[in-house]
Parts: C-alpha cells; structure tokens; sequence
C-alpha cells in the first residue's frame, strides 16, 4: 500500500500573532503568512500548521474559542483565510489547522447560554458540579494554569470545570449532541479545503465521571489521572475518525498531554483508526527538577536520550507515528534549551536540528527555529504577555519568592520565549510591524534574522534546507529502524537507522568540548561504503570509526 504523504513530509508551525503583521497594528495576521509563503516554499516545508485563528478573546492568544467558524478579527476576515489556503494550495503547501474541542472560550455563545440557569438547553455541554457536602469545591485538582481547576458561578451555585485558564470552561463529552456539533464544526473548515488538524489537548477530553479527588501522590490535587487518556478517549477518536477524518485525505495530529507510548500507539496505529500522529512531551521535561517546571536545572542528557530513543523503538514496533519537534508556542527556544545561543549558536542549532530530523516521524519546525531564533532574557515581568507566566509570577510573588529569582525562572521556562515575533531582518522591529508589537521584540535581532540567514549559505537556515531535502531523498529516514549506540557517552548521543542494505550514522556532540567518538562493535559496517551526507563542520572527518567531535558536532553518515 503507498504511504501517506504525510509521512514524507515536514510541517512548519505558524503563531500568527508573532509572525508577520502587515496592518501595522502590532499583531501578525493572514496577509502577512500570505506574504511569507514564498519564503516557506523556499524553506522546503510541505504543511503549514496555523495556531487558532478563530474568533476569540485571547485570553490564552486564540486557545480560547469563542467562535469556531470565523476568523479573529486582528488577524483578518474568511476571505483572507480563503485566499490563504488558495495561495498555499497554489504552490502546493498544505494548510492544517489547530482545533481545540477540550474546552471553549467562556465567552462562547455555548457557554453564554449554558450559565443561565440549570435546564438551559446548552448547560450539559460544559462539566458543573455542585459544591462538597463540607462546601468545598468539587475536587482538589488544580489547573494546569495554577489555581483550582473549578469556578463558581453566583447564578447557578454550581462550579464548572477548567483545566486551563477560568475562561477556558471544558465540554463535556459525554454529551452526544455536543459532539455532532464539533464534528460538523471540523467538516466545516474540512469542505473548505483544509488538509487537517492539530487537536489541542485531545487526550484530556474524557474524564473520569466519578470525579474523584485526586490523593496527591503525584503532586497536591493533581487531578491528571482522572481526565488524561480517559476512559472513553479511545471511543470519541474513532467516532470523530469515522464522522470527519475518514472522509478527507487529511493530516491529523493530537496533541497529547501527559501521555503514555501505549497510548500513542493506540492512537496512531493505522488499524485503530483514530489519528495520524501524536505530540508527547516527555522530552521536554528533562529539565524540570523533580517533575517540577518552575524551577531551574541542567537538562538531564542521559534521561534525553532514553525517552528520544525509547519512543523511537517502541512507536516503530506499535506501528505508531511519532510527531518530531524540539520547539512550539510553549516551549522555550531549543538553541537556548539544550543548545548553546552564544558562541556556539550555529552549530548547536543545526546540531539538534539534525539529531531529530533523522528520527522516524514527521518533523516540526516552529516558526523562527530555521534560522535559530533563541529565548529574548527579558528582564522585566511587564515584557511577559501569557497568562501562565503572569499567573505563576503573582504566585510565587505570594509565596514570598524575590522578584529577580522569579524573573530568572521565567526567563528560561516561560511560554513567551518562543513567542516573540518573526526576526525578519535587521529594521526596527525585526522587519515584523510597523506599529508596537504587541510583545517585545528580542534584542538580538540583528545578528539572528531570516535575512542574514537567506544571504549566507552557511547559516542554520541551509542546514534546515538540507534536512528536509534529505528526507525526501532517503527513505530510509521514514522507514528504517533506529537504535540508539554508546547510550551511557556522557556528550554524544549518537544512533544508527537501517534498512537491510543501507544504514544512516548520525552522530551528534550535545556540548561545548571535544569528545571522542568510537563505534561500537556491534554495528556492522563490512562491505559498506561510506560518505558523509551532512555535517555542520565543514571538515568532517571521513573516517566514522572513530572521531574526535568538536564543540556541538554533528555528522550523518551514509552507509550502502
Ligand atoms: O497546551 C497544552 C499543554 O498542556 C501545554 O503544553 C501547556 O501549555 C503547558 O503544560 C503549560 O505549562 C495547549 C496549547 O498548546 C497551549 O498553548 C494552550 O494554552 C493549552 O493547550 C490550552 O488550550
């Protein structure tokens, strides 16, 4: 059977608030992704993945929908969203959108209604409960913003459910008219001609319906083992797969909070008809101290490539697809994460460019990462914009935590350190709005901007080029097996993808220091002839039987 062709392909993810802003009020809109659209070509990226562009009040910039079928107005109008997907579809990049069906803005009509009273037609689309006997709320757990998860209405003396910000009510997907709507509401943007969805959060839409207070053994009022790949989370994707996805060729992504890889697998395996693909983010979190976000650590390399690799082997043997990514709208920039945005700015980003690149998956390039776009340092809590940093700034501020230790927290872990506009080029405001943007600009736009990067054929913008044109190259990429070799080397983290004739060798130095590469036995090299098919040292040595790496090198190997 041929492949899907998402499987070939790489997806670029698009904020559209920080993108590109052509009206000169200070936020990115439609025309301006329209006028980047020969860059993205020329970039060799196949989809475009939008973050919501709906109508919404920005509470959590657009995550918060308060109607699903039109466009937010700073962004533009439905015929600007018409002549997006036209010129996209033109020059033959596919357009997927974000959908967030766990929760709606609580200034959506649905919500609007649902608040007035008991036997309102619309009040079993949200999740409301009455107080404790005690008069306590509902359950203990937290949002995943801070706070309790659980809001009371005045009108009604009933709670309902939040798992993100207070305006962010959950829907109750235990209601079966509920789900025809939002199946209907993704036909919708389907008979326009998208080409899929990400789903926001899609694992937490079912709950656990005893509601039970969660004991703590994970964190206070966790909560996350009652609603995280729930008990009926299975049975919606496949109806929403049967009702909507099965009738498109479409792309389609969740993006999994929490989750586990038997999960993924389950989500993803073809026969299971549910999704394409997942996000998980356990990568991500080896820098939190004791599961702990808003604290500060190294990153735990060994424990990087453990989870990297693991959901490598396992996802390959489920017959699962994983989604490839370093960076998106809520993490902080990879370069200043686990690469080094100083001296060794060009080589750790194109270092970990390709140690992902190469995996089995499809992978993701966030907005500003192909030419190494790093965290801005901010120095004042009055630059943060999102919600989740001012919420957890005024928490700690209450704990009695010193402002500059706050600041420095957020500084490498807040949400807005990716989402500081487009460093275009070197003009005042990095090329992005002649207005005020509307969150700073990073200082360091004139030495990292997509023009230096398009002049120079050495930036990481070429490497990210060269990626891409690989993948659609070799199919081993897509299609080979991966193991992970000299697992306990302290700087390399290094594997083999292999086909029965050919192999790839990537090689990457994840620090600043020379290191020594030796290869172990148990690959077998004889009879293979080697070249080298991507370095980000121009002078790499030939021989991949042992290496001494320089700081952040990074080399592939082709074996045939
Ligand atoms: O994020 C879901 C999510 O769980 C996170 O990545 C979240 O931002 C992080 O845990 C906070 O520490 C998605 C969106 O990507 C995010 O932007 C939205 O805020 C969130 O859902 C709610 O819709």
């Amino acid at each position: 059977m041929e492949q899907p062709w998402w499987k070939k392909s790489v997806v670029y993810q698009i904020y559209p608030k920080s993108f590109n802003d052509t009206s000169g009020n200070g936020v990115g809109d439609l025309q301006g992704i329209i006028d980047k659209l020969d860059y993205l070509k020329e970039l060799g990226v196949d989809v475009v993945w939008l973050t919501p562009i709906y109508k919404s009040p920005q509470y959590d910039n657009g995550y918060d929908i308060s109607d699903y079928f039109s466009i937010h107005e700073e962004y533009g109008t439905m015929e600007d969203f018409d002549r997006l997907l036209e010129e996209a579809h033109q020059r033959g990049l596919k357009i997927i959108m974000d959908i967030v069906v766990n929760h709606t803005s609580t200034y959506h009509e649905w919500f609007q209604e649902a608040k007035k009273s008991k036997d309102n037609p619309y009040r079993d689309y949200y999740i409301w409960k009455d107080a404790k006997k005690d008069g306590s709320e509902p359950t203990n757990w937290i949002s995943k913003f801070g706070g309790s998860a659980w809001q009371h209405d005045e009108q009604t003396d009933q709670y309902y459910l939040h798992l993100f910000d207070v305006t962010q009510a959950d829907l109750n997907w235990e209601n079966e008219e509920l789900r025809e709507k939002l199946y209907d509401m993704m036909r919708f943007w389907f008979e326009k001609g998208v080409d899929g969805f990400r789903l926001d959060v899609v694992n937490l839409i079912s709950k656990d319906q005893d509601f039970p207070d969660d004991d703590g053994s994970v964190a206070p009022g966790d909560g996350r083992k009652f609603y995280t790949d729930g008990p009926r989370v299975h049975e919606f994707m496949k109806e929403m797969n049967k009702e909507v996805f099965s009738k498109y060729d479409s792309m389609t992504v969740g993006e999994m909070s929490s989750t586990t890889i038997d999960h993924c697998i389950q989500y993803t395996n073809p026969e299971s008809k549910e999704l394409s693909m997942t996000f998980n983010f356990h990568h991500l979190k080896v820098d939190y101290p004791n599961g702990e976000k808003w604290a500060l650590a190294d990153f735990d390399f060994q424990a990087l490539k453990n989870i990297l690799s693991t959901w490598q082997v396992e996802m390959h043997r489920g017959g699962g697809w994983n989604a490839l990514f370093w960076c998106n709208h809520d993490q902080p920039r990879v370069v200043s994460r686990y690469g080094d945005d100083g001296k060794y700015h060009s080589e750790s980003a194109k270092m970990l460019a390709t140690t992902v690149h190469l995996m089995q998956g499809t992978p993701y390039i966030y907005q500003g990462e192909e030419f190494g776009m790093t965290n801005p340092k901010f120095e004042s809590i009055d630059e943060y914009r999102d919600v989740e940093s001012i919420n957890i700034f005024n928490m700690m501020r209450a704990e009695g935590m010193k402002e500059e230790d706050i600041l420095e927290i957020l500084k490498s872990k807040s949400r807005d350190n990716s989402r500081t506009p487009v460093q275009w080029d070197s003009s005042e405001n990095a090329g992005f709005t002649e207005g005020t943007p509307w969150i700073p600009v990073a200082k360091n736009y004139r030495e990292h901007n997509a023009a230096n990067a398009v002049e120079n054929t050495q930036s990481v913008l070429y490497h990210y080029k060269k990626l891409i044109k690989l993948r659609k190259k070799y199919d081993i990429i897509t299609d080979g097996d991966y193991q992970l070799i000299l697992d306990d080397h302290q700087d390399i983290f290094a594997y083999v993808r292999s086909t029965e004739t050919e192999k790839l060798l990537v090689i990457n130095n994840f620090y600043a220091k020379n290191t020594v590469f030796e290869l172990p036995s148990s690959v077998e090299t004889e009879g293979f002839e080697s070249s080298i098919l991507l370095s980000n040292y121009d002078d790499s040595s030939e021989d991949y039987r042992r290496i001494t790496l320089r700081p952040y090198e990074s080399v592939v190997y082709h074996l045939v």
